[in-house]
């Protein structure tokens, strides 16, 4: 039986190494779906709390965890710790998600990613289907996976397994809904490879399946997240010449959406995540030789944004005769994402190290983040300035008389457009909006 028959009688034994957001949510896709899937992680706490059929993570994940519950229960994802387990080395299909972080000088990081593929040639059978699904850079399916397998398993992607390129469209927060939503790119090294990835991917995809080769789907994935950044940085700079010319961003960025085809983004606290902060560097990396001038302009700008919102601080304690040296700043949201608990590459970490590199004292809070989730009460107490970095539920009702009244010094700044001015203004705050300027006086 062909592997694509063995694909739509749910047949073929399906591994998915990395059980992290993109993993979970394939694995128990896939397992929803039919097969019997075999998940390789090899932190022993996540795979502990997986084989329970509880999720790893917290955060608004809606249907995620019945999901997994039932799937575990059922006996159809089961979980190894290794790639060399022989529950591997039998499966038709190997999807590997596994992470491909960028290092302090942009270039990509691919030990996990080569450790992978070096575990699977060693098990690797003619007529598998191995598919990446991690972010890579332009060029790297090709020029180092394919190796990788190639010499680790004497196979070859032409003749023997089958290569392909899938990368991730999943979201925190919406996990499940866009992995059956979204679109995806199927990369095929060889035509073999498209029709395996396309009778695979329809069992859980139910949106369009567009198959290409590997390196369009690199250039794709790591285009999608740099035309993200390089929007948000726009909004952002439109936010700084609006707030030092005494405009509104938030009124200005209405404005102009109104205007055919244009669709400014929201302005923020800085970027984080572990997609849009690495995804430009992997596009940039893809072509070394171009100098890529927008995309490190755009990283450097969102990366900045904390020192901004900083600087936003130490000019409303400033109109209050306050320093930031010796004050209390009360820093609400830590997550990188509202209504959720991943904290990678939070632009909140920067600002809390800047706060305390001037020498305030920084409490934090964050409802979904385990180490901050102290009563917000306490994070206000005779806090000085409240600084609210990212736009949870929480934060937009917040009770502004009895922040006021628990605070030393009360001063609020908004970096992510939550906290209605006259609103602060009418309860006793001094407020200061990230892109909202002082009216300059007539
Ligand atoms: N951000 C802004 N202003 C915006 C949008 C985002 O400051 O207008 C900031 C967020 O606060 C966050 C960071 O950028 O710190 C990233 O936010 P994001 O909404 O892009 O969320 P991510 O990082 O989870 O991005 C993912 C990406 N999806 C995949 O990689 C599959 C991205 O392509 C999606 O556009 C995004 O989710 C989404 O739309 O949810």
């Amino acid at each position: 039986m062909s592997l694509v028959s063995r694909i739509d009688a749910r047949t073929a034994k399906v591994s998915v190494v990395g059980l992290g957001y993109v993993g979970l949510a394939l694995a128990v896709r896939l397992a929803e779906a039919g097969f019997h899937v075999v998940g390789v992680e090899k932190r022993r706490a996540r795979a502990t709390s997986i084989r329970a059929g509880k999720l790893p993570f917290s955060g608004r994940e809606p249907g995620f965890s019945e999901l997994l519950a039932q799937s575990i229960t059922r006996g159809a994802l089961t979980v190894v710790g290794e790639l060399s387990a022989p529950e591997v080395a039998s499966c038709d299909v190997v999807l590997l998600a596994v992470e491909t972080p960028v290092e302090r000088d942009h270039t990509p990081r691919y030990a996990a990613l080569r450790s992978a593929c070096e575990s699977l040639g060693r098990v690797l059978r003619s007529g598998t289907l191995v598919v990446v699904e991690s972010t890579v850079a332009p060029g790297t399916l090709d020029t180092l996976v394919r190796p990788w397998l190639e010499r680790a398993s004497g196979l070859s992607a032409e003749r023997d397994f089958l290569l392909g390129h899938c990368p991730e469209r999943v979201m925190p927060g919406k996990l499940l809904l866009n992995l059956r939503t979204m679109a995806r790119v199927l990369g095929a090294h060889t035509e073999a490879a498209g029709q395996a990835m396309r009778a695979l991917y329809r069992t859980v995809v139910e949106a369009d399946l567009d198959v290409t080769d590997c390196l369009t789907a690199e250039l794709v994935k790591t285009a999608e997240n740099t035309y993200r950044d390089v929007n948000v940085a726009f909004a952002n700079e439109l936010a700084l010449v609006c707030e030092a010319s005494g405009g509104s961003f938030r009124r200005v960025r209405e404005l102009v959406n109104k205007s055919p085809g244009r669709q400014v983004l929201e302005a923020g606290a800085g970027v984080g995540g572990h997609c849009i902060t690495k995804d430009p560097w992997l596009l940039a990396h893809g072509a070394p030789e171009i100098d890529a001038q927008v995309i490190s302009a755009a990283r450097a700008r969102n990366d900045d944004m904390p020192r901004h919102v900083l600087s936003l601080v130490a000019s409303a304690l400033g109109s209050v005769g306050r320093r930031l040296s010796g004050s209390r700043v009360a820093a609400l949201g830590y997550a990188y994402l509202p209504e959720c608990d991943d904290t990678r590459n939070s632009p909140s970490e920067v600002f809390v190290r800047l706060a305390l590199a001037k020498g305030c004292e920084v409490r934090v809070h964050d409802p979904f983040v385990e180490a901050h989730t102290r009563p917000l009460e306490d994070v206000l107490d005779q806090a000085d300035a409240l600084v609210v970095l990212v736009a949870h539920e929480a934060y937009k009702r917040l009770d502004l008389d009895e922040v006021v009244a628990r605070m030393r010094t009360k001063v609020l700044v908004d970096a992510r457009g939550v906290v209605d001015r006259e609103r602060a203004q009418r309860a006793g705050l001094v407020w200061r909006g990230l892109g909202e300027g002082a009216p300059r006086s007539k």
